[in-house]
């Protein structure tokens, strides 16, 4: 069966035919290695201090923001890498994938026996296993609320905004019927969002590193570039994102991917839009 371009999967999407175009430019036009160059980078920034065997798999693209999260976590704790899925050619619908991950979506983790999807239950379950004080259920409920609420609120109140801004730049989802609303709205929730849970700390949970951060980091990111404005966007919380930014990039070196990944990464990709 012919594989679907990227160009027919986002105008199926309901993408607009020459942004579709366009996006899928830049997908097709990326260096012939870079996905051996994606998993050279996340391969050099590895902690150190390994506690197993590289063993998972987290199958996914590098410039998902869904996918950044398990894949940082992953590498930086030295337990397992990216593989490559490429949703653009529907890797995501092959019968083997849908056999082992049935919702057909990235990202998706293969630990052994076990198969599991969902960013949120992905890294929860690799921070139980692997790294528990990013999210210490036996030592610390109040951490662990602190930690799901921050995602949570990430997911239900942030993400409907930030996908109408974001998504919409990116080509992946048609205008909402008002952008200007929209771009206000993203900045207030977001607004929101930093004050809840970063007024006081470097962190979601203060000084300590979290899967929160993880979680977060890679939907703030993007909100940095200068991108947005096409769609009317002017991010009114630079200072405070980029100093969270910096600060969980220093702590996680695999975070590097976010801006450098041969040409896909999230940043990269935002780089290569049509002016
Ligand atoms: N709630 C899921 C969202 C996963 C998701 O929407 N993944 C997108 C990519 S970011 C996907 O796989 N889309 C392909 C499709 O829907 O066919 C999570 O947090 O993992």
């Amino acid at each position: 069966m012919e594989k679907p371009s990227a160009a027919d999967y986002l105008k199926a999407q309901g993408v607009e035919a020459i942004l579709a175009e366009a996006v899928s430019k830049v997908i097709n036009e990326r260096p012939a290695n870079a996905v051996a160059r994606v998993a050279q980078i996340l391969a050099s920034s590895k902690q150190s201090s390994a506690p197993a065997e590289g063993k998972v798999e987290i199958y996914g693209m590098i410039h998902s923001q869904n996918v950044l999260a398990p894949v940082m976590l992953a590498t930086h704790l030295n337990v397992g890498s990216m593989t490559f899925c490429n949703l653009f050619e529907g890797g995501n619908k092959t019968e083997e994938y849908l056999g082992m991950f049935p919702f057909g979506k990235v990202p998706a983790m293969k630990d052994g026996s076990l198969c599991i999807a969902e960013s949120m239950a992905i890294i929860r379950y690799l921070a139980m296993k692997y790294q528990p004080s990013f999210y210490p259920i036996a030592s610390d409920l109040e951490a662990c609320a602190r930690i799901d609420y921050a995602m949570d609120a990430m997911s239900s109140e942030v993400y409907p905004l930030w996908s109408d801004v974001v998504y919409v730049r990116c080509g992946f989802k048609p205008a909402p019927a008002d952008q200007a609303a929209a771009c206000e709205g993203l900045n207030k929730i977001i607004g929101t969002w930093l004050s809840t849970f970063l007024a006081d700390g470097k962190f979601v949970c203060g000084e300590q590193l979290t899967i929160a951060d993880f979680r977060a980091v890679p939907f703030l990111l993007p909100l940095t570039h200068g991108a947005f404005k096409k769609v009317g966007f002017e991010f009114a919380h630079t200072d405070k994102v980029t100093a969270y930014v910096n600060a969980f990039m220093a702590a996680v070196p695999s975070a590097g991917a976010m801006k450098s990944a041969g040409g896909h990464s999230i940043m990269e990709f935002l780089d290569g839009l049509p002016a």
